[in-house]
């Protein structure tokens, strides 16, 4: 019997997105939801059985004991494999952060047309974590020392990453035991490929511990390097008011969208989209003037800098050209389908590859420098306003969200505790006294092959319900900021009472959107700061809080979660995992998933796990969260122990009538 065709709520459970999926099939136009449903997944590759590292392969261990031609067992095999993604991962985060530490040394040495460094205060703070002397020295002087510190650390031989120290001290100790400090970013990246190459490291175990420090390298070294840098040359991110969905497209205007990774070329075209000379052309062009919108987590960087609005997640690529309402896509690095350019031949949107290291056949390539950046963004938004003319018949879905992102570790420490006591106290008081059960970070892709940001927010909403805090970054956030999680007010009523009263006491929403991936980094510090305020213990690993991945995809992603487990988290990744091995499938072995898993633990405290049912990853959150707070002594959480004060109590007293609320304010009168 055929397979029944998957209808366009089971796609996506975003009303904009099935609308344009239902365009998409009345124009005959495939897009990846569609090309998902029509290409299984491979069952060998996706458990992690495949080997193709060698011409004698690729070997295919399908057979109980079966080896590659070499011998390779399943375990190396699938050691190694997990291996390359964290290389892979890594590798994509810390060139991004390598090429923010050549623009601030560019910006230093005033080499950088139109950048400059907007947050002088965290280039000091940053600066002296990492020793260097910044009285009685320029913000220049500052940053060109840093630079060369940072740009250091990519090609660093021996000793030690230098960010590693800003991780609490005992876990520092720990990476230390285990061995597993990173010496320098490229040479864990490249060492870990050597490892991998036939005939090299085949003991899986040894192979892994090589997954952490690379891991580490990019986590504590180079993600974070890239954090720092955007926030002093592009400001550290503060709420601001946004929005996001498709609605976000305007029918009289020019649209032009950023999407990919890197914020340094998307800042500078939000910065020439408000030039006058670009307002007068978009006008004579005949349109209502530029308008930008982001699509992945270049979205998310101009999102919470800018306030420029998201088009959307990752999977909303495609979407956004069917509406035919994009003069030009605007890409630079990661998560770029190649299908981009096929889709855009059915409209009259540009496809324009900006970045050396990414071209796309049939695109347009402008070639992005930072030297000349300004006047490169005006030509580029000259493309796409001289564009608008060839626009065809379109379609925006009307559907569009508020949200308030913004919420760098600067700016939680700042709202907890006011400006002149900034202080994570009031969140680890909340998280002792019970208010806040505990925090998940909800972080990752969108994956064609589960519906389209159901697990984000199905395992988000269910965990605002039992007291846990959420935070998030990437396309999770988006799916988040969709439904309208992200927002101060709306959604509290749907959260637990304890957790209510805290986002009504301090005015945050109950989801904190915390930036880009790289800014995973950011939870890393917050964490760091929680330790270190006192309370709940003097690691990582014993803070109630757990890490989540319900739609991953990507590479990056798994070296996110393995600097994660590396610095003691438990991770959850939803969707498929990539190594099957369950004892009752004929799928080799399951060793390597019960040492990512239990293994991992007893070495750092973390783990990582593969969770298909949403549910049951909301069960474990809760269960983990529950086992480290009774390890630290905290009180057992209760749903109804708190949630009479604040506005949910006064609501609840205007609507009794005048006796009944007097006698509740004031005791019984009689
Ligand atoms: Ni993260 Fe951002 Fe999105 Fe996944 Fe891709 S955009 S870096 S990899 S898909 S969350």
């Amino acid at each position: 019997m055929a397979k029944e065709k998957k209808t366009p709520q089971q796609f996506s459970a975003d009303p904009a997105a099935q609308q344009m999926l239902i365009r998409a099939e009345s124009l005959g136009i495939g897009t990846a939801f569609t090309r998902a449903e029509a290409m299984p997944a491979c069952n060998i590759g996706s458990a992690g059985m495949c080997c193709k590292m060698c011409g004698m392969g690729p070997c295919r261990l399908t057979k109980d004991g079966s080896t590659g031609v070499c011998g390779a067992t399943i375990d190396t095999i699938q050691a190694r494999n997990f291996v390359r993604m964290v290389a892979a991962g890594s590798a994509a985060h810390s060139d991004h952060g390598r090429d923010m530490a050549f623009l601030l040394k560019a910006v230093a040495n005033g080499e950088a047309e139109g950048y400059s460094i907007r947050d002088v205060a965290k280039l000091r703070v940053t600066a002296a974590k990492y020793g260097i002397p910044i009285e009685k020295r320029s913000p220049e002087e500052i940053a060109d020392v840093l630079a060369d510190l940072f740009i250091a650390q990519f090609g660093q031989q021996r000793g030690e990453l230098a960010p590693i120290k800003r991780a609490p001290a005992k876990r520092q100790k720990l990476w230390h035991e285990r061995g597993v400090v990173p010496r320098g970013i490229d040479r864990e990246v490249v060492e870990g490929l050597h490892r991998t190459h036939i005939g090299d490291d085949q003991h899986p175990e040894h192979l892994l511990q090589h997954a952490v420090r690379i891991a580490l390298a990019d986590g504590w070294g180079g993600s974070m390097i890239a954090t720092d840098i955007a926030d002093i040359l592009f400001g550290t991110p503060a709420p601001v008011v946004g929005q996001t969905n498709l609605g976000v497209l305007k029918a009289d205007m020019v649209n032009v969208i950023v999407h990919g990774h890197e914020p340094v070329l998307s800042e500078m075209i939000v910065a020439a989209s408000q030039t006058p000379e670009i307002i007068a052309y978009a006008k004579a062009a005949g349109a209502n003037g530029v308008n930008l919108a982001g699509i992945c987590c270049t979205a998310n960087e101009i999102l919470m800098r800018q306030g420029v609005p998201a088009a959307g997640n990752f999977l909303h690529q495609e979407l956004a050209i069917l509406t035919g309402a994009v003069e030009a896509m605007v890409v630079d690095v990661q998560c770029i389908m190649q299908a981009l350019v096929g889709l855009a031949e059915n409209f009259h949107t540009k496809v324009i590859t900006t970045s050396t290291k990414v071209k796309i056949k049939g695109a347009t390539h402008m070639e992005f420098d930072e030297h000349h950046a300004m006047t490169i963004a005006k030509d580029i938004l000259k493309v796409a306003i001289d564009n608008f003319k060839n626009r065809g018949a379109i379609e925006i879905p009307q559907v569009i969200e508020d949200l308030v992102p913004g919420f760098s570790h600067e700016y939680i420490n700042y709202m907890l505790g006011g400006s002149y006591r900034a202080s994570f106290r009031p969140l680890n008081d909340a998280i002792m006294s019970g208010r806040i059960r505990g925090v998940a970070a909800i972080v990752g892709c969108n994956n064609p092959r589960s519906q389209q940001d159901y697990l984000h927010t199905h395992v988000t909403r269910e965990l605002l319900k039992q007291d846990v805090l959420v935070v998030e970054t990437g396309c999770s956030a988006i799916a988040s900021a969709k439904l309208g999680l992200l927002l101060g007010e709306a959604g509290l009523d749907q959260v637990g009472a304890g957790l209510r009263e805290i986002c009504e006491t301090v005015g945050i929403p109950p989801v904190l959107h915390m930036g880009a991936c790289v800014d995973n980094t950011r939870i890393l510090t917050v964490l760091t700061q929680m330790v270190e305020e006192g309370g709940l213990g003097d690691d990582i690993d014993q803070i109630p809080a757990v890490g989540l991945a319900p739609e991953w995809m990507s590479e990056k992603a798994v070296a996110i979660a393995t600097y994660c487990v590396a610095s003691g988290a438990y991770v959850i990744f939803g969707g498929s995992s990539p190594f099957e091995g369950m004892p009752d499938r004929v799928t080799g072995s399951d060793a390597i998933l019960h040492y990512l898993s239990a293994g991992w633990e007893q070495l750092y405290g973390g783990k990582l796990e593969f969770v298909e049912d949403p549910d049951e990853m909301v069960r474990l959150t809760l269960e983990h969260i529950d086992k480290k707070r009774a390890a630290l002594g905290l009180p057992e959480w209760k749903a109804d122990k708190f949630g009479r004060s604040g506005d949910k109590r006064m609501n609840e007293l205007e609507a009794l009538p005048l006796d009944m609320k007097m006698a509740a304010v004031y005791g019984s009168v009689n």
